[in-house]
């Protein structure tokens, strides 16, 4: 991994106003928006989520990052979207019912949009009818669940019920504090991430082996 380079090194210190004109000298160069992405700006986010996931950086850290490849982002997707390139999954995520806590989940699905990984965030307190509808419409390779209470966690079991009760076959991975392996293999879910580093890993394991 190249993590010398200076857009994918701007990436990672959180560099945002460093980021534009490194996007467009790496243009310039005659690198295509897809490569940028894949070889410049995945692996700057694989180097945070690490750092995060071996505490050597902490959720500010990882703000910033996140800052800095929207920032790239931003001069990216239209290029991409011209060239008619896709991300190749989809990801569907929220916070189960009855929970408003969304700074965990939101750190998840910046670090599976780091994946090259589409995400459609849901918000906040979702029902599981909210979320089977939502498979329903979007048909997502993967969905996500947040709860950060011990009274919502039942919660995820019901939504996990739901959105098997549709047709959709797709992942399911859940996480936040109160989480653990044991209760992810209880209900049902396909993975268990303790931290939003890992819930990259996990989620591209999954969707790789599917
Ligand atoms: Co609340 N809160 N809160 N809170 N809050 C906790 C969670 C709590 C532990 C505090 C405490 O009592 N010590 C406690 C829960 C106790 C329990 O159930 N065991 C609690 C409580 C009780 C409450 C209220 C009930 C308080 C009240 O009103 N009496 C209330 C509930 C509201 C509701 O949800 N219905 C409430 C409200 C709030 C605020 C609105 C004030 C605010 C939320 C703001 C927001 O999210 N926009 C808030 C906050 C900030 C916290 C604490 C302080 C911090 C949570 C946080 O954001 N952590 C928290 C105490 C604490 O943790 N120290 C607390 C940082 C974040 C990066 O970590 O969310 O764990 P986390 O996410 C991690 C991993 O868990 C994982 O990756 C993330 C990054 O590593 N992860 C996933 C998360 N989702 C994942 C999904 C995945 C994979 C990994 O796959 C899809």
């Amino acid at each position: 991994m190249d993590n010398e380079h200076p857009l994918t090194s701007a990436v990672i210190r959180g560099k945002r106003k460093e980021v534009p004109p490194l996007v467009q000298e790496c243009l310039d160069a005659g690198e295509s928006a897809q490569s940028i992405v894949e070889g410049r700006l995945v692996p700057a986010m694989k180097t945070v989520g690490d750092r995060f996931k071996n505490n050597e950086i902490f959720v500010p850290e990882m703000l910033i990052a996140a800052r800095a490849m929207k920032a790239a982002l931003g001069i990216l997707e239209p290029l991409l979207v011209e060239a008619g390139i896709q991300p190749e999954f989809k990801a569907l995520i929220a916070t189960v019912e009855g929970d408003l806590h969304d700074i965990g989940k939101n750190l998840v699905s910046m670090m599976w949009k780091g994946a090259n990984i589409e995400v459609i965030d849901l918000g906040v307190n979702i029902t599981p009818a909210k979320f089977a509808e939502a498979v329903v419409e979007h048909k997502p390779d993967i969905v996500g669940l947040s709860a950060l209470l011990t009274t919502t966690m039942p919660a995820m079991r019901d939504t996990i019920d739901a959105i098997r009760a549709t047709a959709v076959t797709t992942k399911i991975v859940i996480g936040g504090a109160p989480v653990t392996q044991d209760f992810a293999d209880e209900i049902g879910a396909d993975g268990y991430a303790q931290d939003a580093g890992t819930a990259a890993d996990i989620a591209l394991g999954l969707l790789q082996s599917a």
